[in-house]
């Protein structure tokens, strides 16, 4: 399948993930509001338009009602979406229970629940069967959708019962699964309750694949630690069926960034934005409002740097932009009044009657609001405690062509495995270590940013999230067929 050729039909894709890129809002009994998702998942898939893709997923909504369903389904189909009806007990369990009070944290080294243990046990069994029951209702989706020749390709954690799902009903479909966030140590793994059932579940896939070479190399030593099977420089054996895995780094599509800076109204964005911070150097963090994101760190290492280097207090300025989500989920209200605490005692202590230091803004801010931000910062500061990649550091690099600002980048991001030789790399823990970088960035020379910039905005412009999905079907294409050839005997060459 030449991509190249446009006489082809595009490949069919069935692109699966609990969410899909929009969120449906009910405006009346058969009417509905469709609005476009924030994450990074949604900005990475913003590059199949080389696919003839279909999403699968959940819209983010309780729809109980037959009619409320039905006008649903037609609204999605516009845009190319199928949903998966969950009612609000398989969410709770599934959604806010197993996937993000569960595998979320554990993935990113924070652990599993800890209070209450003896019912955690208990309702994590229930969880677990909730997962199971929801990746099975996805698969019943993607059974009704699926045309023969179709790749199937299956995203992030939320996910890994359903290549299993999917294979055991027909073993013929093309499946592959992808890892959005870290895949942990295989030490961290074996914590989970369920290590087994997940890890063979996925296993199912033809293909398996992960941002960084380590993440892949950590779910070959689970299931070689934890099932006892064989791990090859292709990926896993079990049974004579190889899994592939591999790293496939994720991209954004820079084109549509640097475009964007052309456009009148980003244009004049950025001039307000320049007169309105005039004098001081801008300083950026934009995250979902996470406790992997180390936002509370990132702004406690900034006071660091403030209370150390009294001379910028006056020209310095950091706007940490963090979208909520999760909002129902008790640690991540905590989360947000511990931010929302820590920014208003700074700025109490180091605001003047006419500035802050810190703006604190808990929304999303749409595209181009976004892309003029990235172009007038002189620093980015992401400190993620854990990332699976980290597209933000992309974004911002793809943005600054004119400024050449500084990026310092937690060493725990994936992306520090990419962008790491153009950035200042952080152990977000150090406090101290951030708040000097801080000092590093804001002090470096033009020459020496330059130079950091063009490795960076190589990288970005050349590794796409068209060039990654377009790398990643062709990939599961090959391996498939390389399976075939394998298992029919057929001699490679005629002998
Ligand atoms: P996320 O954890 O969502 O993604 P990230 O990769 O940084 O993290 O992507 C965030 C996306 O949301 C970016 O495209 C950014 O522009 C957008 N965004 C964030 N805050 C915003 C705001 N306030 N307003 C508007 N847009 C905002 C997960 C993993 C990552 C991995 C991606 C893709 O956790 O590690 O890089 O998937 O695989």
């Amino acid at each position: 399948y030449d991509r190249q050729d446009q006489r082809l039909p595009k490949q069919r894709l069935l692109v699966v993930a609990n969410r899909l890129p929009v969120s449906a809002v009910r405006q009346g009994k058969d009417s509905w509001q469709l609005e476009i998702s924030v994450g990074g998942l949604v900005s990475a898939l913003l590059g199949l338009k080389e696919f003839d893709a279909r999403w699968i997923g959940w819209a983010g909504v309780n729809v109980p009602d037959e009619t409320g369903q039905e006008a649903l389904t037609k609204a999605l189909a516009e845009k190319k979406c199928i949903p998966v009806f969950l009612d609000e007990d398989t969410v709770h369990q599934y959604y806010n229970g197993y996937c993000n009070n569960i595998i979320w944290p554990l993935f990113h080294y924070l652990g599993l629940p800890q209070e209450d243990r003896l019912s955690t046990t208990r309702s994590f069994q229930s969880q677990f069967d909730a997962y199971k029951k929801a990746n099975q209702m996805f698969a019943n989706v993607v059974h009704e959708n699926y045309e023969e020749g179709d790749v199937v390709w299956c995203h992030d954690y939320h996910l890994m019962f359903l290549p299993k799902c999917l294979k055991e009903k027909n073993s013929n479909i093309k499946v592959g699964w992808f890892l959005h966030t870290p895949f942990p140590s295989s030490e961290i793994h074996r914590m989970l309750p369920s290590r087994r059932d997940l890890l063979e579940s996925v296993l199912a896939a033809d293909l398996v694949g992960f941002h960084t070479y380590d993440y892949a190399r950590h779910f070959v030593s689970a299931c070689t630690r934890i099932l006892g099977l064989e791990g090859t420089p292709e990926g896993v054996e079990n049974q004579g069926k190889l899994t592939r895995v591999a790293a496939f780094p994720i991209g954004i599509d820079s084109d549509r960034f640097i475009r964007a800076l052309e456009l009148p109204q980003v244009q004049d964005h950025i001039k307000e934005l320049k007169e309105r911070f005039a004098g001081r150097k801008v300083m950026l963090g934009v995250d979902r409002l996470d406790m992997i994101k180390g936002i509370p760190q990132k702004i406690l290492a900034f006071e660091e740097f403030l209370e150390e280097n009294p001379e910028w207090r006056d020209k310095v300025v950091l706007l940490q932009i963090a979208v909520p989500t999760r909002t129902d989920v008790p640690e991540y209200q905590k989360l947000s009044s511990q931010v929302h605490e820590i920014v208003g005692r700074i700025n109490g202590r180091f605001g003047t009657l006419t500035a802050v230091p810190i703006h604190h803004l808990d929304r999303s801010l749409d595209f181009h609001a976004l892309c003029a931000l990235y172009a007038v910062t002189d620093v980015a500061l992401i400190t993620s405690l854990r990332d699976g990649m980290n597209l933000v550091s992309y974004e911002f690099v793809a943005c600054q062509a004119s400024k050449k600002g500084v990026l310092i980048l937690s060493e725990f991001a994936g992306a520090a495995q990419s962008l790491g030789a153009g950035a200042l790399l952080v152990n977000p823990w150090n406090i101290a270590e951030v708040a000097a970088s801080i000092s590093q960035a804001l002090n470096m020379p033009a020459d020496e940013r330059e130079k950091m910039h063009q490795h960076n905005f190589m990288h970005v412009t050349t590794h796409t999230s068209q060039e990654w999905a377009a790398t990643f079907v062709s990939e599961l294409n090959d391996t498939i067929i390389e399976a075939q050839l394998r298992t029919r005997q057929v001699p490679l060459l005629p002998v």
